[in-house]
């Protein structure tokens, strides 16, 4: 019996460590959130592309939105008719990624609003 209750008292105490240790995790992993972003990060927009609707479509835009300089990154969804965007924002912007994927594949593309200043 008395054997029992020690091993009730370590289980209790790991857990409780192991609680303190997850919660430092998540405290740190906040903080590095929270940290203003580099000068030379890249910026992320996802824009509509709302007749974008099969992989042949999601390819020409691929194609075309890598060939601007400063993309990094094109993901195309041809479910919800969107193009997620990496790209430096000293290099270029939403709208003219946009532009040059109108012109090289006539889709029309939508850049959100939210992305539209700075
Ligand atoms: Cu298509």
């Amino acid at each position: 019996m008395k054997k029992m209750k020690v091993r009730t008292i370590g289980v209790a105490a790991a857990v409780f460590v192991m609680a303190l240790a997850s919660t430092g995790l998540l405290t740190t992993t906040y903080a590095q959130n929270q940290q203003p972003q580099k000068p030379n990060s890249t910026r992320l927009v996802t824009l509509k592309v709302p007749d974008m609707d099969c992989a042949g479509c999601e390819v020409g835009i691929k194609i075309a939105a890598g060939k601007v300089n400063g993309v990094k990154d094109v993901k195309t969804n041809s479910e919800t008719r969107t193009a997620a965007v990496t790209f430096d924002p000293s290099k270029t912007n939403p709208e003219a990624i946009a532009s040059a994927i109108t012109k090289s594949t006539g889709f029309k593309v939508e850049v959100p609003k939210t992305a539209k200043k700075g």
